[in-house]
């Protein structure tokens, strides 16, 4: 072990009551003889037992189906989420407005965030009623298991899988993290089966035995994976371990247009290969927090002043981090642009 690493060990061993979750960055949380010795099988155990006490106190924002759509599946599908009149004039406001944007690239598809604001919310109200009202914002809360306040972008997929470039490392079945964390997509326009709909296993987001067998594996090989991602904590399911693990046909969400999905992102999930190029717009939602809070709200972002501005504040510092390595990070500005102008990046 290095000097440096020995000198941040409480900073290391703090983490583990955090949301950290990566095997090649931490030594704690990657290192073999602990997770033998069962950490990490404890920490998803913990965080499961929290999650549904946390969830338990947020029953009021599920009715009864959506609560057992829930249990069941790990996600919530509502079609037909808004009249005829909010959707197009929801389509309206996207097509024609002018956002900044930021786009990351991975891959053969790029994803372009679009922070939403209040300052940019107040000028688009068909936007707003959607991202402020009750399924979007229940939807997470609930499936994330806390009260806080969720980062919240429009979100265009353009996938072009013709390019030489690699592919999209999203497409591979994932899990987001070892914890209950919940994503949301309110889809405008129709998903074609083709074009890289978002696919699901339902159940995938309860520890079942074989679920623990196979989480105890990979924490004592995770921190050399050879996959980054895997390394840093978001574990790759590979095609053949499905049945392994007992799952069924993962569900794939070609959807009308209409449509929102709130999904806990713990789950095993993949944005399918695209067979052609595609550009898919939505509204989404993310919300995640210390899966070891005993308490459901108390977010620092539900502050006036705060609220609803994480978008904005996460672009903001990936722009002063390309500043700083002077060079593009993950996200990179793209100017004040139509929501679905082709990228330069
Ligand atoms: O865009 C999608 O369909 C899925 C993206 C995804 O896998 C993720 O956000 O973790």
């Amino acid at each position: 072990m290095r000097a440096a690493e020995i000198l941040k060990m409480p900073l290391f061993a703090a983490e583990l009551a955090t949301g950290a979750k990566s095997f090649c960055d931490n030594p704690l949380i990657g290192s073999r003889r602990l997770n033998e010795a069962g950490l990490h099988v404890k920490r998803i155990t913990l965080a499961e037992r929290m999650a549904d006490a946390r969830r338990r106190r947020l029953a009021h924002l599920a009715s009864a189906e959506e609560q057992n759509k829930y249990a069941q599946n790990g996600f919530i599908e509502t079609q037909n989420l808004l009249s005829d009149e909010d959707l197009s004039g929801l389509r309206r406001e996207v097509e024609t407005t002018r956002f900044d944007a930021w786009d990351m690239p991975q891959g053969n598809a790029v994803t372009r965030f679009i922070p939403l604001p209040p300052k940019v919310l107040g000028k688009l109200p068909f936007m707003r009623k959607v991202v402020e009202g009750k399924p979007f914002q229940n939807g997470l809360k609930y499936l994330a298991s806390s009260n806080g306040d969720p980062l919240v972008y429009l979100h265009i997929v353009m996938t072009n899988p013709d390019s030489k470039r690699r592919a999209d490392p999203q497409t591979a079945f994932h899990s987001d993290t070892f914890h209950s964390t919940a994503k949301a997509w309110f889809f405008l326009y129709d998903i074609d089966d083709a074009e890289g709909p978002f696919t699901y296993i339902p159940g995938s987001h309860r520890l079942t035995k074989e679920r623990l067998d196979w989480e105890y594996e990979q924490s004592l090989i995770a921190s050399n994976h050879k996959n980054r991602l895997h390394a840093r904590g978001s574990f790759r399911l590979p095609a053949n371990e499905l049945a392994r693990l007992n799952y069924p046909e993962p569900t794939r969400f070609a959807v009308p247009g209409n449509t929102l999905v709130v999904a806990d992102t713990h789950g095993f999930h993949a944005r399918a290969k695209s067979e052609k190029p595609s550009i898919r717009v939505g509204i989404y939602g993310s919300l995640r927090r210390n899966p070891f809070l005993p308490w459901a709200g108390l977010d620092v972002f539900n502050l006036p002043g705060l609220r609803g501005k994480q978008a904005s504040l996460f672009v903001a510092q990936k722009d002063l981090q390309t500043r700083i390595k002077g060079r593009p990070v993950s996200h990179r500005y793209a100017g004040r642009i139509l929501a679905t102008e082709p990228s330069k990046f």
